[in-house]
């Protein structure tokens, strides 16, 4: 008797035993069975069948990246009510700006230390437009040509390409002959129009967000996707999110993976509402393991969830842990989270994924194998700080 036959064996619900068929037989489920399992999915049942796909996907593969990122300033002309890392423009003074030469600076911060990836996001601003971030792009390219830019989202897409009087068409064919190599996933926030509109209202629509991301796969490369929950929205704009990606993917495959980003609750404009619980959250990875049977990879970005809960998810459906970081980050140290100087070395990273018995892989930023771990010994006292299962 496999998993799922199992899973069967012991429920006696009617549509869980459903879904538990066809995660069997790799058959899609509904809007309507995602929102069933929210409501009455158990986290020991939705963690089995989402670490069956899991372990059908990439068996015990866990990957991660060596990464940093860029955040060029922190100023921005929109206020999101989760967003606790933003000043408006008129508390200028309270952020960072910074030039393209400082910006520059920092990428040859790196010049001696093995990274494969920069990620650069960060605040909306007038003087960020798209001369400046394609420049940026191309001397970034010029002095590092083989580092991956993963950069910018519909938010920043939508604002620069505006003011430049040019189609999202022409714009990601500039942002492309820049340098850019793939999209990040963020800025997708809530897709319900309502919800959109209440939380992050101003910035690009829901349809724009979609839009860009497909023209970007029509162009042949490969894009992330995120749902910022646990705010004010119920379970089914969660999967009319979830279902809105679904549709997309099917037509492009360009995504790679998906990243739902637990809202965090510090010093922003919605700090009254309490943080989803961690049963909440591995439930959430378990039922988007579940649901979103075309993108291959879930990622738990351990800088907001935190290392060891980043553990946690690798049984409930989740394959990716994200990057080092570098501590090069504020946007989740800004609103509470615990790792408040986000950084591992490579060291770290992969005991942490063998202290919980899963394989560490380092890929590249379209998940090319670059190295396994499993037979690298780390003589290093620091792992012990992971030391929870007997280390491989
Ligand atoms: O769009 C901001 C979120 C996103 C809060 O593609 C918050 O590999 C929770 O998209 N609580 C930006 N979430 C980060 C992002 C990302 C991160 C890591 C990897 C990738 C990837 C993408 O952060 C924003 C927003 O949804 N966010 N503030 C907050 N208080
Ligand atoms: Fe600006 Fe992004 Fe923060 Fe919204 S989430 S206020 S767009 S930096």
């Amino acid at each position: 008797m496999n998993d799922s036959s199992l899973i069967s064996e012991v429920c006696t619900d009617e549509i869980l035993n459903n879904v538990a068929r066809k995660v069997q037989i790799s058959q899609r489920i509904t809007n309507e069975e995602a929102i069933y399992l929210y409501e009455h999915g158990s986290l020991g049942f939705l963690g089995s069948l989402a670490n069956l796909i899991r372990e059908r996907k990439h068996g015990d593969k866990t990957y991660f990246n060596r990464n940093f990122h860029i955040e060029p300033t922190n100023i921005c002309v929109y206020s999101c009510s989760f967003c606790s890392y933003s000043r408006l423009i008129k508390k200028r003074e309270e952020g960072w700006e910074y030039t393209d030469e400082q910006i520059m600076d920092i990428v040859r911060t790196y010049d001696n230390k093995e990274v494969t990836e920069v990620h650069i996001v960060g605040g909306v601003l007038p003087q960020y437009d798209l001369k400046f971030y394609t420049d940026l792009f191309k001397k970034i390219k010029a002095h590092r040509p083989e580092l991956h830019i993963k950069a910018l989202t519909p938010v920043e897409f939508h604002y620069i390409f505006k003011k430049a009087k040019m189609s999202y068409e022409e714009g990601m064919k500039a942002i492309l002959d820049s340098g850019v190599d793939s999209l990040p996933g963020g800025g997708a926030e809530m897709f319900d129009e309502e919800i959109r509109e209440k939380i992050a209202g101003g910035k690009c629509s829901s349809d724009e967000w979609l839009r860009i991301h497909e023209i970007w796969h029509e162009l042949g490369k490969r894009s992330n996707a995120t749902m910022l929950y646990g705010h004010i929205e119920t379970f089914a704009h969660r999967v009319d999110h979830m279902d809105r990606l679904r549709q997309l993917q099917d037509k492009t495959k360009g995504f790679q993976t998906f990243i739902p980003l637990k809202f965090r609750n510090k010093d922003n404009e919605m700090s009254h509402l309490p943080e989803s619980s961690i049963v909440e959250d591995l439930r959430n990875y378990a039922i988007a393991r579940i649901y979103l049977d075309n993108f291959d990879h879930i990622k738990a970005y351990w800088p907001m969830l935190g290392r060891h809960n980043a553990q946690l998810a690798l049984q409930f459906g989740v394959d990716d842990i994200d990057g080092t970081i570098d501590d090069s980050t504020k946007i989740y140290s800004m609103a509470g989270s615990e790792e408040q100087s986000p950084s591992l070395n490579t060291e770290e990273l992969v005991q942490l994924i063998k202290t919980v018995n899963r394989k560490a892989i380092e890929r590249d930023s379209i998940y090319n194998e670059l190295k396994d771990y499993t037979d690298v010994v780390f003589d290093n006292a620091k792992a012990l700080r992971y030391y929870s299962l007997p280390i491989n």
